[in-house]
């Protein structure tokens, strides 16, 4: 008799995966997962293989950023899948969309408690810090669980999914012929929103009557890749625009309408503001005063209509994908419905002219050590001739000094501590970054920031990619010690080699102390594509006390 093609839980993800266009896996192997990622690598998946599960969750949402594909991570159970949550849960913060999938052991063990290997209750802890959370007790059930899982972390507002995936269903043998049925790819998974016609209409009449309006650009513009629109709303209407970090480039820093330099004169006075993909959160102030002006009336461009009034009243709230809400919103201008408005244009541009000539000068200084403005104005000139350059930028002053100096010219390029203001997301993305886009990375880190993510430059070592980590070494968190004595809560060893760290795994690393050598050590790696660190050391007096946020640091009132 001849018997049944059999299968098991190991093939049918792995074919799941596959039938959707999956072709990268970051994680870290172990219990149950190992032979999965065997498999999926010798079916044609790509892996790679962190030291970290954070790091490998961050890689994979980043990689979901830049694709609008759902970036997936694969951990083991318990801690292995704890350890990639807060990646998970970054992910859902930032409107990522990112699949972490964790093996689980014996349901039956676990909701008895009987002390399993790795036992954790995965799928409740997992619940409050995604989007949507699946489990599979079967391996037929494979294909459904995947299936929802992408579509749960691309449609609408994208976020981070987890899927548990138990030992018993990878190990289980199944009917081939069941299996292939069990598959499914999801149909238009981001399927395009299309905003109201009234919401266009009171968007255009709003803009029609402002004095002073202005466009936020956030990531979310960035992620629906709606650059050519984007465009063409500024041009067209000739109203200014603010990048928020992450969507620097979607249109280039030095566009002449770029109200970036005059960031806080354009919040404070504009009368009208074009939320495109932006949140009012604490980056924008929550659009309160004295940021904003109190009668400043707001367009917001969002999928997600619940985010509307969450801060403050949105008088004409446009929900819809960015793409056909800006398409409808261009159609629904005629020429000359917004008038334009040369003082207030004037006003910015003067303005602007102002802070760049005095961020020239401090540009142009070169103190000995360097100082964040010293160092990053030199990674600002190489840079500048190279704006296929993926950057990746975390810290405090490391980050607010980067975003300001270093303009990019292309969308999605620039990849950052984001919503949450995160530490640790460096390595992960700079890593997913050169894998997704086979583009050079320069990872402009904080000596601390660096340090939650360090380890993955063995990982960057090991599959030889081109990323160039700069280190802008002030000895600890904001600025280092200077006194003998117990180390400050903030400081950490002083002089510290970074460039040794990555030495051991047969990268190249340049200790530099002046501009003229970081420039050259830069040029070098970039010049190299391959693995480089510069421990660029950095005056351990220059950071100042967290970065420009200052004003969220509560101080004891004691203390002083
Ligand atoms: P930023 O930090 O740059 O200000 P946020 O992360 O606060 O940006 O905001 C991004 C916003 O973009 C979110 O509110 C999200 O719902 C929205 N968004 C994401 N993708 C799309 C899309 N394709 N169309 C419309 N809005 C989107
Ligand atoms: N932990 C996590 C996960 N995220 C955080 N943001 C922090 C801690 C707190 N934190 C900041 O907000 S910035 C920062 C920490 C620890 C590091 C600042 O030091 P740095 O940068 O060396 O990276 P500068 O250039 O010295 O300011
Ligand atoms: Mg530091």
């Amino acid at each position: 008799m001849e018997s049944t093609p059999m299968t098991d839980g190991f093939h049918v993800m792995v074919d799941a995966l596959k039938l959707n266009g999956i072709d990268t896996i970051y994680g870290v192997a172990g219990i149950p997962i190992t032979d999965l990622l065997r498999l999926a690598q010798s079916e044609g998946i790509r892996y790679i293989g962190f030291r970290h599960e954070q790091n490998a969750g961050n890689a994979a949402a980043i990689a979901g950023f830049l694709t609008q594909k759902p970036g997936v991570c694969l951990t083991v159970s318990g801690p292995g899948f704890l350890n990639g949550l807060v990646a998970l849960a970054n992910a859902t913060t930032n409107c990522f969309p990112m699949i972490l999938i964790s093996g689980s052991s014996d349901r039956s063990i676990i909701d008895l408690q009987q002390g399993d290997y790795e036992e954790l209750d995965q799928l409740s802890i997992a619940k409050p810090f995604s989007k949507a959370a699946f489990r599979v007790n079967n391996p037929e059930d494979i294909g459904v669980g995947l299936a929802r899982s992408i579509r749960a972390a691309v449609s609408g507002r994208p976020g981070g999914v987890y899927l548990d995936i138990t030992a018993k269903t990878l190990g289980s043998v199944l009917d081939l012929k069941a299996s292939e049925r069990s598959l499914i790819r999801p149909v238009d998974p981001a399927p395009r929103q299309i905003p109201s016609p009234e919401s266009i209409s009171r968007a255009v009449q709003l803009l029609s009557g402002a004095l002073r309006p202005l466009i936020v650009l956030g990531k979310g513009a960035a992620y629906a890749q709606a650059e050519v629109e984007v465009k063409t709303l500024v041009e067209e209407t000739h109203i200014p625009f603010l990048p928020m970090s992450m969507a620097k480039g979607l249109l280039p820093d030095n566009h002449p309408q770029s109200a970036a330099a005059a960031r806080s004169y354009a919040l404070g006075n504009a009368d009208v503001v074009v939320l495109v993909g932006a949140r009012l959160n604490w980056l924008l102030s929550h659009g309160k005063s004295p940021l904003w002006s109190e009668s400043c009336q707001y367009i917001q461009v969002d999928i997600d209509s619940t985010e509307m009034d969450s801060n403050r009243p949105i008088v004409a709230p446009v929900v819809g994908d960015i793409r056909s809400s800006l398409r409808a919103l261009l159609q629904a201008l005629k020429p000359g419905s917004v008038p334009v408005r040369s003082e207030w244009l004037d006003a910015i541009g003067e303005k602007k002219q102002k802070n760049l000539n005095r961020m020239a000068e401090r540009l142009r200084a070169n103190p000995d050590p360097m100082n964040f403005s010293s160092a990053l104005g030199q990674v600002r000139e190489v840079l500048l001739a190279r704006p296929d350059v993926y950057v990746v930028n975390e810290g405090a002053n490391a980050l607010d000094f980067g975003r300001n100096i270093i303009d990019m010219n292309l969308p999605r390029h620039r990849l950052d501590s984001g919503t949450w203001g995160i530490m640790g997301i460096g390595m992960g993305y700079a890593i997913a970054a050169a894998v997704e886009t086979g583009q050079p990375v320069v990872a402009i880190e904080g000596d601390s920031a660096f340090g939650f993510s360090g380890m993955e430059i063995e990982t960057i070592c090991r599959y030889k990619l081109p990323v160039t980590t700069v280190i802008l070494n002030n000895g600890g968190i904001y600025r280092g010690d200077t006194g003998d004595g117990e180390p400050s809560p903030t400081g950490f060893v002083r002089d510290a080699r970074y460039d040794k760290l990555i030495e051991a795994f047969g990268g190249v690393g340049y200790h530099v102390t002046n501009t003229e050598s970081l420039a050259q050590a830069l040029q070098a790696g970039l010049g190299s594509g391959r693995p480089t660190l510069i421990n660029a050391v950095i005056d351990p007096t220059a950071g100042t006390e967290s970065g420009h946020i200052q004003s969220l640091n509560p101080k004891s009132a004691l203390h002083q």
